[in-house]
């Protein structure tokens, strides 16, 4: 069994998409990151970077394997399952490359353009503009990698999991895809195997949706040290 520590967020969807393409069993761990679930102490033995997706997995054997950050997560779990990478060493060099792709850019650009898209108190525009310029940069990395391509390794894989789910809300984040049309299509494709709508539904009442913003969540934004430091429990 794998335990799943799981928000209804870009980032959790990444792993549910991996997990339900695989037909792995696993236990959703709903996590309430606007109450600060992501700092207990129990959590951060899981994941010390107090972040959400986290996994245990008890499948194994001896003790079971605790993994954080979602590119670990879909390495992790694409060795394990023997699917959604490619075997030859280059295939899985490529694979890395696009999972830190992603993690290392995609997924915090689109991150901070979504803060202030959304959460940040109104009033200046530039960390907006910023991020949006830095997201479409990604957008047009995407879109270059597409040209002859119908997935970013050739067949679908946990490149395309991984980066699928920042994209899909282009449009709440203020952008559009009009002038990506490989990575519209590419989106398209994804957005409709069955795997991924079931990951992409796993507890969407829950989705934060604007309830939770800077001005009334200082757990969840404007964080510091001390968040860490304290070890809330
Ligand atoms: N690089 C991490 C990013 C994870 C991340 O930022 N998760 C957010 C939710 S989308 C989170 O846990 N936020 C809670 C917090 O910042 O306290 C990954 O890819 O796993």
């Amino acid at each position: 069994m794998i335990d799943f520590y799981f928000a209804p967020t870009p980032n959790g969807w990444k792993v549910a998409i991996m997990l339900e393409e695989c037909g792995l069993p696993y236990r959703t761990h709903l996590m309430k990151l606007s109450q600060g679930d992501q700092f207990k102490a129990d959590y951060l033995a899981i994941s010390p970077n107090a972040k959400m997706p986290a996994i245990v997995d008890s499948d194994v054997p001896g003790e079971a394997v605790s993994v954080f950050e979602s590119g670990a997560i879909l390495f992790y779990l694409a060795e394990k399952v023997g699917r959604f990478m490619p075997t030859d060493p280059l295939g899985r060099k490529e694979t890395l490359e696009w999972l830190f792709w992603q993690v290392g850019n995609q997924g915090p650009m689109a991150g901070q353009l979504s803060h202030f898209k959304n959460y940040a108190p109104e009033g200046e525009d530039y960390g907006f503009k910023r991020y949006l310029g830095e997201y479409e940069r990604n957008l047009a990395v995407l879109e270059r990698r597409l040209e002859g391509r119908d997935y970013i390794l050739g067949d679908y894989s946990i490149a395309d999991m991984i980066a699928f789910p920042w994209v899909l809300i282009a449009k709440p984040l203020g952008s559009t895809l009009n002038d990506f049309p490989q990575v519209a299509d590419w989106r398209g494709r994804i957005k409709e195997r069955p795997a991924v709508r079931r990951a992409i539904d796993l507890h969407k009442d829950q989705q934060n949706r604007g309830k939770h913003t800077a001005q009334n969540n200082s757990l969840l934004f404007n964080q510091t040290a001390d968040h860490l430091k304290a070890g809330k429990s």
